[in-house]
């Protein structure tokens, strides 16, 4: 939807001629097809990974979007501020996964798309229906999302986007995000993945959440899970095991069901990673981290996210930089995944 407010009008007429010119002299040289790599990367305007910033949705095949919104949050803030900062320290990211040999670049067309804009941020409800707009837009024009939070709120409104189907559903994350209601608001940060099994979003049976720790002051979250039929993979069982289990495991769950990824940046220590609301030591390894995504190539991607970067706390960018570099990981899997069908 335009924005039409007073301050766009007037900018309109003094900024039109030159925004049509500058456009396209950018369009000339970089477009979803071909990322300007050759640029030093702490030149330009912070795109996620250097994309180029999409001005329509057409000729995208992957749009990474941001959703800076944490007003659902239950502890400390500041995820409001993660794609910005994503999108800074993403610029260290470069093309070839040296690890897979994928260059999600050359598989597909993949732009910025910005970030969703909010109409009524004190409302949670109104804010998600605002997301839910935004990414039904982008999956009608047959881009596939990669998002950037926000809290964790944020998935479940996607979901509702991306899908009319129960889904399976890999979830990285130290918390379930099956609890209820928190101060009179079931759509908390807390909630996202209780509501979207009870909307029928998801498929319990094929859902594996990874990497859940940290004393609780009840159950409630652990119990629902279970209970539903959800894969708890608590983190000491991925410790023990080790990564190559547990990725087996799942993709023997998940099957070649049509599947979301959310990534919350607590499943990794906070040694890792400290910029984030609820944070709980003895987590994944950064390394662990890379392994799992890793693993998880070549399923039916319909969208991932990640999710809870809080740059307020973050030491020197650290936070910001792993987030950003496990969504140029999810970017290598969506892009494999595209360009299979
Ligand atoms: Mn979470």
């Amino acid at each position: 939807m335009p924005y039409t407010g007073l301050f766009r009008s007037k900018q309109e007429d003094i900024f039109k001629p030159w925004c049509i010119e500058r456009l396209q002299f950018v369009s000339n040289y970089i477009s979803p097809i071909n990322p300007d790599m050759a640029a030093p990367r702490y030149s330009g305007l912070a795109t996620f990974m250097r994309a180029p910033i999409a001005q329509t949705l057409e000729n995208i095949d992957i749009g990474m979007v941001g959703i800076p919104y944490d007003g659902a949050l239950t502890n400390r803030p500041g995820a409001r501020h993660g794609p910005r900062e994503v999108r800074n320290q993403s610029s260290l990211m470069r093309a070839i996964n040296h690890a897979t040999r994928i260059n999600p670049y050359d598989l597909c067309r993949i732009a910025d798309v910005g970030d969703v804009q909010f109409h009524s941020v004190f409302d949670i409800e109104e804010t998600h229906k605002d997301i839910s707009d935004f990414i039904e837009v982008m999956v009608a024009a047959g881009v596939m999302p990669l998002s950037c939070g926000g809290d964790h709120s944020i998935s479940l409104p996607i979901m509702r986007a991306v899908t009319t189907q129960p889904m399976a559903f890999i979830h990285i994350d130290a918390h379930t995000d099956t609890w209820d209601s928190f101060q009179g608001s079931k759509f908390n940060h807390g909630a996202p993945f209780r509501r979207a099994h009870e909307e029928g979003l998801i498929d319990a049976t094929k859902t594996v959440q990874i990497g859940i720790r940290g004393a609780q002051n009840i159950s409630e979250g652990w119990d629902y899970s279970e209970a539903a039929g959800m894969r708890v993979m608590f983190v000491e069982e991925v410790q023990k095991r080790g990564v190559d289990s547990i990725i087996e495991e799942t993709r023997n769950i998940v099957g070649d069901t049509p599947v979301y990824l959310s990534f919350d940046i607590d499943s990794i220590d906070p040694a890792f990673a400290p910029g984030t609301g609820t944070p709980e030591i003895a987590g994944l390894t950064t390394p662990e981290a890379m392994a799992l995504i890793r693993g998880f190539r070549n399923l039916n991607y319909v969208g991932a996210d990640m999710v809870e970067v809080s740059p307020p706390f973050d030491v020197g960018g650290v936070t910001s930089l792993t987030g950003a570099t496990v969504m140029y990981e999810l970017l290598c899997l969506l892009a494999e995944s595209v360009s299979a069908r």
